[in-house]
């Protein structure tokens, strides 16, 4: 079977993050095929594989499966052995909530803060709304690594779908300087320090395309 995914700048797509970073860490083989946006999204040939003409999309042997969950639930299911949702009936569930929790909410923190993995804009950002969305983020890390965390260092344990999901957040409170509670913060840097999230960092740093609706905060 042959898996290619689909993704846009690793400086700043949040979305492309998720599935690649689930991927790599899960040492799932793929071929990576990524689309540089710049200002015009209409040149970059995104229509040839995706039908939302967004990213990410994966094609498993050139069938397209686009959206972020569709993509990281048929990895799962194609991978049953990777485990990538935790193994616990109950642990499952709630690691399914808090993906599609982060899938459809969180808009204030999503558009103050979005993804800017190669710059620092501490302070920026924080409204009352995004800071209402930080709260509710602290309040389920919390709540996943005091009940389902044990002796591992991710929101169940071992690595799953939902640290992938959450990856891109941690990004955002790197760039952003926002300041969390202990145990928050000790999950930000077990995130930041997994294999695929420095390789994906390492690339994004490295990039030099400029896509000012991701940038309400140059100067230039
Ligand atoms: N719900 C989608 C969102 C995908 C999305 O918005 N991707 C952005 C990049 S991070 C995109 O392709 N934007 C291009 C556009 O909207 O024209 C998912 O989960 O995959």
């Amino acid at each position: 079977m042959k898996l290619e995914l689909v993704i846009g700048n690793k400086n700043y797509s949040s979305w492309s993050m998720r599935p690649w970073v689930l991927l790599r860490q899960a040492e799932i083989p793929f071929q990576e095929i990524q689309l540089k946006f710049a200002q015009d999204v209409s040149v970059i040939g995104i229509e040839k594989y995706s039908p939302t003409r967004k990213v990410p999309v994966l094609l498993v042997d050139g069938e397209p499966v686009w959206d972020t969950l569709a993509i990281c639930e048929t990895a799962a299911e194609l991978f049953p052995q990777n485990h990538l949702w935790p193994q616990e009936a109950r642990a499952r569930r709630v690691a399914r909530s808090v993906c599609a929790e982060m899938h459809s909410g969180f808009q204030a923190l999503r558009s103050r803060m979005p993804m800017n993995i190669r710059r620092r804009y501490p302070g920026k950002g924080l409204t009352a709304e995004s800071q209402k969305d930080i709260n509710r983020v602290v309040e389920l890390w919390t709540d996943c690594r005091e009940r389902f965390g044990g002796p591992g260092n991710f929101l169940f344990g071992r690595f799953s779908i939902a640290d992938a999901f959450f990856a891109p957040v941690v990004m955002r409170f790197h760039t952003y300087g926002v300041t969390v509670p202990s145990l928050a913060q000790a999950y930000c840097e077990a995130v930041q320090g997994l294999a695929a999230v420095r390789e994906w960092c390492d690339a994004a740093r490295g990039e030099t395309e400029f896509v000012a609706a991701d940038e309400p905060y140059a100067t230039r």
